[in-house]
């Protein structure tokens, strides 16, 4: 029975697993392993791959997922799918040092820790050929996450870590499993002080496939963030929903106060710009609040579709609930606020619902490549 499971998270890394599953292999001499990949149903066909190559490796298995996304909820779940007592969690792009795994299982066994972190910034560590921005990004992230966390770790964005399984039970419901970086939440879910050691190691140069990390990637931190500073009384998703609704009727305003200013009528200037500021809304809450869910291609269009017919009918209760409790005596503001609020609870309920989940079933995955 494997002592050690390596989790592996992937998307389009069809080149590397080769490549690591033989640099994992050399590094585990003499310690009995398991190597999960869990794949979030990669275009370039890295789940066959690995399913091919499992054949004849029983070392080796597959966790695909199909219509998921997400870094943080890939590695929970390869994690939960082994029955190791020992977890470990390296990217699959081989800039992870696989050759420190047997120090860092070591460590945590002997100085009995609940969690090792492989550190680009201790001893015999380092951030390797790394771009000027991409460092400083890390050390904002830093700067940030001691806001959440009060275990002292010298790479807290490090992706790259060796665990107990009991300190995984411990903390596992606690988990907002939500963006990259799942060891911050390991770290900020856990009810007591975290017993951590490290390891350095030097992060290597991606040689094959592509980063994911981008501006989105980047944006989902701040949702890790949010879910742990006020996670416990507004569902963050709702939150980020309002935040882009909020950001909405701002450009919607500032849209009709152009048009009346080139002499367009208001209720023509009201119904282009609201029009076109749904459309923008439409987009920015696939692309953030929803992005676990995002759809791609024709469910694009059938989600914009119902997105247009939602709001409309969260317009009319808007107007509807404002207008009565106008008639009622109340004043402007609290009616003109209840309707909103009410409106755009309607919209996230609605919308979480119909848009972005029934259509999930729907998502077809590209022919792969031959
Ligand atoms: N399962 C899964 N793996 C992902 C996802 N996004 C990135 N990965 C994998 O996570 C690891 C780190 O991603 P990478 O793009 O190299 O991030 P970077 O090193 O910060 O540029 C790689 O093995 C990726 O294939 C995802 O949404 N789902
Ligand atoms: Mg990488």
């Amino acid at each position: 029975m494997a002592e050690l499971a390596v989790i592996v998270p992937t998307f389009n890394e069809k080149a590397n697993v080769l490549p690591l599953i033989e640099a994992v292999d050399r590094a585990l001499a003499g310690i009995e392993y398991e190597i999960v990949f869990v794949d979030d149903d990669s275009l370039d066909g890295t789940s066959e791959h690995v399913r091919a190559v499992a054949q004849a490796n029983p070392r080796v298995r597959i966790l695909q997922r199909i219509n998921r996304k997400g870094l943080a909820s890939a590695v929970i779940e390869g994690m939960m799918s082994t029955s190791a007592p020992y977890l470990a969690v390296i990217d699959g792009d081989m800039q992870h040092d696989e050759r420190v795994l047997p120090q860092m299982l070591a460590k945590l066994k002997q100085q009995q820790l609940d969690i090792v972190v492989g550190s680009r910034h201790v001893e015999g560590g380092g951030m390797g050929d790394f771009s000027k921005s991409r460092v400083l990004l890390s050390n904002a992230g830093k700067a940030l996450s001691r806001s959440i966390s009060k275990t002292p770790v010298s790479d807290p964005m490090s992706g790259f870590f060796l665990l107990d399984r009991r300190f995984l039970d411990d903390v596992v419901r606690e988990l907002s499993s939500t963006g990259f970086k799942i060891l911050l939440d390991l770290l900020a879910s856990a009810r007591r002080p975290v017993k951590l050691g490290e390891v350095g190691y030097t992060f290597r140069l991606r040689e094959r496939g592509e980063s994911k990390l981008n501006i989105i990637v980047s944006l989902e931190y701040l949702r890790l963030l949010l879910d742990k500073w006020v996670g416990a009384y507004v569902p963050v998703t709702y939150l980020i929903f309002g935040v882009v609704g909020a950001f909405g009727v701002l450009v919607n305003l500032a849209i009709i106060f152009l048009l009346l200013r080139f002499g367009i009528e208001f209720s023509q200037a009201f119904i282009w710009s609201s029009s076109l500021v749904i459309a923008v809304n439409f987009f920015l809450n696939n692309a953030l609040t929803f992005r676990s869910r995002r759809l791609q291609g024709a469910g694009l269009i059938v989600g914009l579709v119902l997105f247009y017919l939602a709001c409309l009918i969260g317009l009319v209760v808007n107007l509807g609930i404002a207008n009565s409790l106008r008639e009622k005596g109340f004043p402007l503001w609290l009616s003109g606020l209840t309707g909103v609020t009410l409106s755009s609870v309607w919209n996230y309920w609605v919308t979480s619902i119909l848009v972005w989940r029934a259509h999930r079933r729907g998502l077809r995955r590209p022919a792969l490549p031959a």
